[in-house]
């Protein structure tokens, strides 16, 4: 802006403000959120970054949106280019918990608060972030774990496959803690396989064969740290010859609509609730934090839990 158009956008602003007047449009500048996703590995995140656009845009927030592939060295990219870019805020959701120590001193010697969404770090120094909003993945872990105590009815031993997601990433981390923390009470349940299905169907699909192919009939139990992969296994299962949810319990978690379609088909047996709806709040949080507010150091999303027998019920009422 060239000197003499600086001195008039100021002197409307001014006299706008002295009438009592809203500031006149050119006087008021943006906030820009630079955003790094993780990518568009799952259901669960295709409907996290849609909340974080739409909530972007009726809040009136520039938003450079940056996909990573599920690449941790493209965010540290996007996130070097939003410091460069002087953003107001940095969010961005981690696709594994460690590595994040330089960029983010980065961004703090820049001045640029940064907010952590969905996924924590495992950094020490937890001034380089403002606030962690997302869900409590070992209360979901502990929750798929309580569930199958709780509806378990057949005696002995109880053979359970895991699969877990991105390996390093907080959820995968801390649903597989969550879990483990539950069933140790009761040793006849066992984990006697336990691989990564990196949170997509594909992948849960292959290693489920893989299980199959290793364990066949022996698995009683599949609980899948997301409904996508759960979902991919249900496939390998039926294509085994097998019944879903029936020959094989399964456990997945996020309750995607994907995952209530299997519920009402018979297919899955119930998925813990995890909410990818993160968009209103993250765009009050950056609203909050220009307008010099303090926010809580961590915001935790609420949750359920959705059984098989529920599915159809509150399947009209689901939002993604
Ligand atoms: O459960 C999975 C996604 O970080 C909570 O990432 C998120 C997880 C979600 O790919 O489906």
């Amino acid at each position: 802006m060239n000197q003499n158009r600086r001195i008039v956008v100021t002197s409307l602003a001014a006299a706008a403000m002295s009438a009592g007047l809203p500031l006149p449009a050119l006087a008021q500048k943006k906030i820009v959120l630079g955003f790094s996703q993780i990518g568009a590995e799952s259901e669960w995140r295709t409907a996290n970054t849609e909340s974080i656009k739409s909530a972007a845009k009726e809040q009136g927030i520039d938003l450079k949106f940056s996909d990573a592939q599920q690449k941790q060295e493209n965010q540290i990219k996007a996130i070097r280019s939003f410091i460069a870019q002087k953003v107001d805020v940095i969010a961005f959701s981690p696709v594994v918990e460690s590595g994040w120590g330089t960029v983010l001193r980065e961004a703090k010697a820049a001045k640029i608060p940064v907010i952590l969404t969905d996924r924590a770090v495992n950094e020490k120094d937890e001034s380089l972030w403002v606030t962690f909003m997302g869900s409590d993945f070992v209360e979901e872990g502990r929750k798929a774990g309580r569930w199958l105590l709780e509806n378990y009815k057949a005696t002995g031993d109880v053979n359970i496959v895991e699969l877990q997601g991105t390996v390093g990433s907080a959820p995968a981390i801390d649903r597989k803690k969550g879990f483990e923390e539950i069933i140790k009470a009761q040793p006849r349940f066992k984990i006697i396989r336990s691989q990564t299905g990196d949170f997509t169907r594909a992948k849960g699909k292959e290693v489920m064969e893989a299980f199959l192919k290793a364990e066949g009939k022996k698995i009683n139990v599949l609980y899948a740290h997301n409904d996508d992969m759960a979902i991919g296994a249900i496939q390998a299962i039926e294509e085994a010859g097998l019944k879903p949810a029936k020959d094989i319990i399964i456990i997945s978690i996020d309750a995607v609509k994907g995952a209530f379609e299997a519920m009402m088909a018979g297919k899955l047996n119930v998925s813990i609730e995890c909410s990818p709806l993160l968009g209103p709040q993250l765009m009050q949080a950056v609203k909050d934090l220009k307008a010099g507010k303090t926010l809580p150091k961590r915001i935790v999303t609420e949750e359920s839990i959705f059984p098989m027998d529920v599915a159809a019920k509150e399947f009209p009422k689901r939002k993604y």
